[in-house]
Order: structure tokens, then sequence, then C-alpha cells
């Protein structure tokens, strides 16, 4: 017989939020014995994650869960500690196993669904598991222990989770642009082909209500600059990481101020790796401001502060 991890010992309101139902409906479902549940000391109800997937399963009810077959039990625990206790140890773990393993198609499912979570800030999931996760295989990759083809399926599996994620409107801001939407040019700069860094800055804007021109990699600064002043933006957000030089950034802003017109006011944020690079560096401009963002938790809070009267609406996951 199969051990039972205590770990996997669910609460009526978790299994309630797993199967989509009210707590007193699983109350119901175990005073009639239908779902199998146990008592702890203090009389609080206890479900086995595994009778609730089968309990589901008999009555064709679907749950997150089901796409992660036969890891349901490892996602049910690396989600509880992600959006309970911000702690990402376990879906790093899960999504480097899945990568060695050669299930990348896991890796964008988990990150997806993490990312769908209205629990979890966005800017959390980025900046403790999508970010250790890519450096946690760059540094594998750099050993010897993980070939450049693996490092490339990691990227392409988060990027795609980040592509569907950024596709997600429930309740977020629409797809045409409006008026009263404030616009956002977002991408990574010149010579730089990282830009997972940029997808999730663009993200985070979207879902606090920005209309975002996205740019991609290896950015021109005169197209940041020319896609300012055409988007008439408020915001431009540049991500920076080596081999893009101190070099290239200085050139980016040199650029940025020549075409800075004072009719047309706006904020620059840079961000990414590089950043640790320029952050002894003065920089005078002509911007609204000019911050470096050590990470996606920062930046989110700047724009929660309200951006010279940004007005950010929350993403909210719909009903
Ligand atoms: C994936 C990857 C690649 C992929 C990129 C694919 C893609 N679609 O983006 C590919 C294979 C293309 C690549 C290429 C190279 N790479 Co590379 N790469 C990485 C790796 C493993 C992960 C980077 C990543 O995506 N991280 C995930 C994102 C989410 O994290 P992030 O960028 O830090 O962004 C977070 C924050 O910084 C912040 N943020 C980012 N941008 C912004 C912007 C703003 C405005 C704000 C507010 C916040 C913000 O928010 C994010 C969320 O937390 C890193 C290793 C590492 N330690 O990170 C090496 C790494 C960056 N690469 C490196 C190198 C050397 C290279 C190559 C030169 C390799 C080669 N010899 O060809 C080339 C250079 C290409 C180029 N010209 O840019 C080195 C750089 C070292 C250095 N000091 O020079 C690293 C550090 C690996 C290493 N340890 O050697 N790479």
């Amino acid at each position: 017989m199969q051990a039972f991890n205590s770990e996997l010992f669910m609460t009526t309101s978790e299994v309630a939020d797993l199967l989509g139902v009210h707590s007193s409906t699983v109350k119901r479902w175990t005073d009639a014995a239908e779902l199998e549940s146990h008592k702890t000391d203090g009389g609080h109800r206890r479900i086995y994650l595994q009778s609730v997937l089968e309990f589901a399963r008999a009555r064709n009810v679907g749950t997150f869960l089901d796409a992660f077959e036969p890891f349901e039990s490892h996602v049910w625990l690396a989600a509880r500690d992600a959006i309970r206790h911000d702690d990402f140890k376990r879906t790093v773990t899960l999504a480097m196993g899945w990568l060695v393993r050669g299930h990348p198609k896991r890796i964008t499912a988990l990150f997806h669904e993490l990312g769908s979570r209205p629990d979890l800030p966005f800017s959390v999931l980025c900046d403790r598991a999508i970010q250790p996760f890519m450096a946690e295989v760059g540094t594998l990759w750099r050993e010897g222990r993980i070939r450049i083809g693996e490092e490339h399926q990691a990227s392409q599996a988060v990027l795609e989770a980040l592509i569907h994620l950024s596709a997600r409107r429930d309740g977020a801001a629409p797809i045409v642009r409006s008026e009263d939407r404030r616009c956002a040019i977002v991408g990574a700069m010149s010579g730089d082909h990282h830009h997972l860094g940029a997808m999730c800055v663009r993200i985070l804007l979207e879902r606090n209500g920005w209309d975002v021109q996205y740019l991609g990699a290896d950015t021109p600064a005169e197209e940041f600059a020319a896609m300012q002043r055409s988007r008439e933006a408020e915001l431009v957000c540049v991500s920076f990481s080596p081999p893009a030089s101190v070099a290239h950034m200085r050139r980016c802003l040199d650029v940025m101020s020549e075409f800075y017109r004072a009719e047309l006011p706006y904020h620059l944020a840079f961000g990414g790796l590089g950043s640790p690079l320029i952050e002894a560096e003065a920089v005078n401009g002509p911007w609204e401001s000019f911050r470096i963002y050590p990470s996606a938790e920062a930046f989110e809070r700047w724009l929660n502060a309200g951006v010279s009267g940004v007005k950010s609406e929350p993403w909210r996951e719909s009903a």
C-alpha cells in the first residue's frame, strides 16, 4: 500500500477552490461520506488529494491538476507553497526536472497556471520563480550539465507561457486602444537578445491597465525614441542584460535625451540583469523621471504608488 504523505491532506476550502465549489458543498459531501475525510485532533476535516482527484474524475469534474498527470501531487504542493508562502523552491525544482526529462510543455503549463492565479502577484512570480529558474538554467549550461538545446527549450517554454498570459483578457484592459489608457513602450536594448524580462514587464503593465507597445529584443535606441513620440507614450521601459554594456546604455540614454520633446513628457525605466552595472552611473536627463529597477516587484511598487497621476486599474480575474 502507498504511504500517506501528510502534506497532501487538504482543508475543505482548498478542496472547494480546486473543484470550484463552495466549502459548504465539500462539507456536505464529507458528511454524506461521498468524499472520504479524516478529522484532526482539533476536529477539522482533512481530505487526501488523491481522494479528491478520484472523486472529481468519477463525476467528470475537471481541475487544473489534470493537465499535469502523473505529477498532480507535486504540482499541488508547488502551487500551495507558491500561493501561501511565496515559496517557489518546488516550482523551480519541478520545472528543472521536466526540462532535463524532455517535458518543456509542462513547464509552460505550470508557469501559465501560476501566472493566471489572482492570489499570486505576477511580479512575485517573475522575480521568485521565472528569474531563478532561468538563472539556474544558465548556471547548469555554463557548468556543462545541460545542453544549449535545453537552455533554448527552457527559454521557449517560459516565453510561450508569457505569450499566453499576455493574450489573456479576463477583465483586464481591452484589446483596442482607448484614449484613457496610458501607453508604454517596452523592449530590450540594442544588442540584447534576452527579452523574457521585457515580456514580464509588458504583462505587469498590461495587468495594471496600460496599453503596451511591445518591441521585443535588440531594439535600437532610435526606435524607442521614435515609438515614444509616435504613440505619445508616457513611459518607456528598457530591459538591459549583458553582453550589452554600459556603453550601450550610455548611447541609449544620449539618443533618448536628444529626441526628447518637452510637449510629450515621459518616464524612463531601466531594468534587467545589466542594471547593477549602471546603478553607479550618474544619469541626468530631461525625463519626468529616470529609474533603474532591480526587480519586477520594485517596479510594481513604483507603479502602484501612482506614476505622476497615472491611473492604474489592477488586473482582475473574471469571477
Ligand atoms: C535565456 C538566456 C539566453 C537566451 C535568451 C532567449 C530569450 N528569448 O530571451 C539566449 C540563448 C538567446 C542567450 C544568448 C546569450 N547569452 Co544568455 N542567458 C540566458 C539566461 C540563461 C536567462 C536569462 C533570462 O531570460 N532570465 C529570465 C528573466 C525573466 O530574468 P531577467 O532578464 O533578469 O528579468 C527580471 C528582472 O531583471 C526584471 N527586469 C528585466 N528587464 C527589466 C526592465 C525593466 C524596465 C524593469 C522595471 C525590470 C526588468 O524583471 C524580470 C523578472 O524578475 C541567462 C542566465 C541568468 N543568470 O539569467 C544567460 C546570460 C544572461 N547570457 C549570457 C551570455 C554570455 C549570452 C551570450 C553571449 C551567449 C553566447 N556566447 O552566445 C548570448 C548573447 C546574446 C545577446 N547578444 O544578447 C550571460 C551574460 C554574462 C555576462 N556578464 O556577459 C548570462 C548571465 C549566462 C552566464 N552566466 O554566462 N541567452
